[in-house]
């Protein structure tokens, strides 16, 4: 078979991702406080088959290993978070020293194996203790969020240049607050999701104010959200039109628009406020101008799109999914050309260079007997994905960089560890890690520069 030439940028990243609670573990070792995550996994019937991530990786004690299995997988650089419950275990006040030491370990690490680490500050373990005091609800939230920052900023940002203030603000909202099938749970009203969702944003606004005010090195600035994105299901003009409409369109808070709206232009969007009516947020002076900062990057964790018509009725019609349509363990139906449409359309709104934060997939892996783990389906995703950001690229969107998810297998929320995502395979009964074969196929395509090559 002919195999396309994948040459990216000379000044790519190449890297993949993890977040604390997922690899962690340790959850009470060293002084650290508990996360809601933590609490939420100890009631019965909230997480697969009653899974938590009290050890998960048990990466706490194994970094050592696992930078040396990233440094044989060629990454460039990794997307860490760090918990606040361990740097900060009440969420505010007192600092918790051995906790900010292990990332103070980890960075040197990263750094000494020539991997750069990308932090992100808040990837969903949020401190208990807070969550008594109202959580995001309480507007102080944000407040107790930038001076999270600020400790975590002025331990690493003289070896830390890359930051993202929260990861995917729709999911731990929308999921934690309003559906509740995420920690902490609740189900809350419109309203009061709303508000919630503004004191996320009003933190974001005073963590990336804390970040350029006390980083030691000139630091770049992003983020990570997550939205649903639409692809032309053909390449009509009309198609393309009808899939920017359903992507800028405002539904939920699923829409990116709810959430960059703010950031970028300072307001919420028009047709999302039509939408939630007397449900919207009170908005305080100077609210808009606080969340309005300047971003670096808009990191985009993107993992599927949906297939968009043109019709003669409406604006955009969804293209039903044929049946037996390639999916992943997660039934997530996959769609490369959300990582051609997804970039594009959002480079088109708001005009900020993109970085793909996080993208993958989660499939049924195991150690065979000869020792390896054969994840075909995930080298074949990637090449299929990775063709088509090459692609943007190509047209002229500014992409900076790939992060797949996950580094390794981790603790994947209400589904516990059902699903993998890693490329490397993690034996959650004996912590053995093995580099799967996808592993081994991304250090050529990192040492390409994204030069396809044979798995
Ligand atoms: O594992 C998650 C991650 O924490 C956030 N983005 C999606 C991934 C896969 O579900």
């Amino acid at each position: 078979m002919k195999r396309t030439d994948l040459r990216f940028p000379s000044d790519f990243t190449w890297g993949a991702a993890t977040a604390a609670y997922q690899i962690e573990g340790a959850a009470r070792e060293d002084g650290k406080g508990l996360s809601t995550w933590d609490m939420f996994c100890r009631q019965p019937g909230r997480v697969y088959e009653g899974h938590t991530g009290d050890e998960a990786c048990d990466h706490y004690h194994r970094w050592k290993e696992d930078i040396r299995l990233m440094k044989r997988m060629g990454l460039q650089a990794y997307r860490m978070s760090v918990s606040w419950p361990r740097v900060i275990p009440a969420g505010v006040g007192a600092v918790n020293p051995k906790g900010l030491a292990f990332y103070d370990r980890l960075v040197d690490g990263l750094l000494a194996a020539g991997i750069d680490p990308w932090v992100t500050l808040f990837h969903w373990d949020f401190p208990h203790e807070l969550y008594l005091r109202g959580g995001w609800l309480n507007r102080d939230s944000a407040a107790w969020f930038g001076d999270y920052a600020r400790v975590v900023v002025e331990k690493l940002s003289d070896r830390v240049t890359h930051w993202m203030t929260l990861n995917e603000p729709t999911c731990f909202i929308s999921q934690g607050l309003e559906t509740g099938i995420h920690a902490p749970g609740d189900k809350l009203g419109k309203h009061e999701v709303l508000t919630a969702a503004h004191h996320v944003l009003l933190a974001h606004g005073h963590a990336a104010q804390v970040i350029r005010a006390h980083a030691r090195r000139k630091p770049v600035v992003g983020w990570a959200p997550c939205g649903i994105i639409g692809a032309p299901a053909t390449s009509k003009p009309a198609d393309v039109r009808s899939a920017r409409a359903f992507t800028n369109e405002c539904r939920d808070l699923w829409s990116f628009s709810w959430w960059a709206d703010p950031i970028f232009f300072g307001h919420y969007p028009e047709d999302g406020l039509r939408q939630v009516g007397n449900m919207s947020p009170r908005v305080h002076p100077g609210d808009m101008e606080l969340i309005r900062q300047p971003m670096d990057f808009f990191g985009m964790n993107i993992y599927n799109a949906r297939m968009i018509r043109a019709t003669k009725t409406a604006p955009y019609e969804m293209v039903p999914a044929l049946p037996g349509r390639p999916q992943t363990l997660f039934h997530w139906k996959i769609t490369p050309s959300a990582l051609y449409w997804g970039p594009r359309f959002i480079y088109e709104r708001y005009k900020c260079p993109i970085v793909i934060t996080e993208n993958g997939l989660s499939s049924m892996d195991w150690v065979s007997l000869g020792g390896c783990v054969h994840d075909a389906m995930r080298i074949d995703f990637t090449e299929r994905y990775l063709s088509e950001l090459r692609r943007v690229i190509q047209d002229g969107v500014p992409v900076k960089g790939y992060f797949h998810w996950s580094a390794m297998d981790n603790f994947e929320w209400a589904e516990g560890y059902k699903q993998r995502f890693g490329m490397i395979h993690v034996d959650y009964q004996t912590q053995v890690r093995t580099l799967k074969d996808s592993a081994h196929w991304y250090r050529k395509v990192i040492k390409s520069n994204g030069a396809i090559v044979d798995p």
